[in-house]
């Protein structure tokens, strides 16, 4: 039989006979038989250009049914910049008797200011409220600063009690730099490392790296948030919404009747209500913009079509390829509306009455405040 082989980057099975499907070597490549990056990942590595290949959901689930029959230590990462897109989608029809450690990752993007038990508390409950409730621990991280990489190290060892470990999670929240920088900090590896991009689906398959002499590190593909601003816009533009480095909060105050246009990408209605601060927390990139509401839409306009504002995206050129998404709110307090995958706008609500505008299969999400 045949030797299968497979991408150390992306972990599919290579392949030289169709250039557009995942895992394409051409056949000189392929005959080295050793250490062999596909074409898709070389591209990701060196040029970080994206490919349109990305993982089905059903194989997704198949590899979360097998992961569940494993005795394995499950690594959950978490994006807290992205957390209602971070919740796998029927994690807990699938998985449900193993031991859990929760990564709340990519912890320098939120202001260092704030505690780390505060977001520790918040994402606890959260993870309640979605029925993953078996969590052994849950700790702060970022596969960015190595943030409480020693802490995380000693309770993976703790926890897995010599068994194998899975670093499971959606697309996009770090599972592969994490395990990258386990590679760099805690092994003899210099130049074979996992993908890792900005395009939510880098990873394909689960790729196997050994821990010791009896067990293994799985990293594991991720599956994509279809209703996110991540997929709303054209792959280039995602370098400017996701934020790289530490979010600094813009603070608005807002009189009723007027308007906040987020990048030439969505816009926030202040529709009714007494002035007050609207936090805004988005990349550094994004340019925020206030205007009365009534002029909103010629002002966004025009500001896209001149690109004088910052994201654009080709498939958003006028206000009227955005979509209104009604906000129901009720009880009073501290509130994030958060626009999936983009960042957030946080206020004290009494009884204001706010709309928002973003392309059209975008999530809006309202929720108790994070910070
Ligand atoms: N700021 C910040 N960015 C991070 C961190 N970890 C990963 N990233 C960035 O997030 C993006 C996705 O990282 P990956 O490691 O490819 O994510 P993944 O979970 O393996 O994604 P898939 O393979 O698509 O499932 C990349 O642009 C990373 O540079 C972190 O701790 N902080
Ligand atoms: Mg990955």
């Amino acid at each position: 039989m045949e030797e299968k082989l497979y991408c150390y980057g992306c972990g599919h099975i290579l392949q030289s006979n169709d250039e557009t499907k995942a895992g394409y070597v051409p056949e000189k490549i392929l005959e080295t038989k050793e250490n062999i990056l596909c074409q898709r990942c070389f591209k990701l590595q060196h040029y970080n250009t994206n490919s349109e290949i990305q993982l089905v959901e059903e194989d997704y689930i198949t590899i979360l049914k097998s992961i569940a029959k494993e005795k394995a230590l499950l690594v959950y990462v978490i994006d807290v910049f992205n957390f209602e897109a971070s919740i796998i989608k029927d994690f807990t029809k699938y998985v449900n008797n193993q031991k859990i450690l929760v990564l709340v990752n990519k912890r320098d993007l939120i202001p260092s200011s704030v505690k780390d038990e505060k977001l520790l508390e918040w994402i606890k409950e959260k993870l309640y409220v979605n029925g993953i409730k078996n969590i052994h621990d849950i700790i702060m991280s970022s596969g960015q600063t190595n943030y409480n990489i020693d802490l995380i190290l000693n309770k993976i060892d703790e926890l897995r009690e010599g068994r194998d470990v899975y670093v499971i999670g959606n697309a996009n929240v770090g599972k592969s730099t994490f395990i990258n920088s386990l590679l760099k900090n805690y092994s003899n590896e210099t130049d074979k490392f996992i993908t890792t991009s900005s395009f939510p689906g880098t990873t394909l398959n689960v790729i196997r790296i050994p821990l010791d002499m009896n067990s293994y590190i799985y990293d594991t593909p991720g599956i994509i948030e279809k209703n996110s601003m991540l997929y709303a816009v054209d792959p280039h533009v995602l370098k400017y919404i996701l934020p790289r480095k530490e979010i600094k909060p813009l603070t608005f105050q807002l009189k009723q009747e007027q308007s906040l246009l987020i990048g030439g990408l969505a816009a926030f209605d202040f529709v009714k209500g007494r002035e007050i601060g609207f936090t805004c927390y988005f990349s550094s990139f994004v340019k925020i913009h206030r205007c009365k509401k009534e002029k909103r839409e010629d002002i966004f306009n025009s500001l896209v079509a001149s690109k004088s504002i910052l994201p654009t995206s080709s498939r958003i050129s006028k206000f009227s390829d955005l979509k209104l998404k009604k906000i129901e709110l009720n009880s009073p307090g501290k509130v994030d509306i958060v626009i999936s995958g983009y960042g957030w706008i946080s206020f004290e609500y009494t009884n204001q009455e706010i709309e928002v505008y973003v392309p059209g299969n975008c999530k809006v999400y309202l929720r108790e405040a994070l910070i």
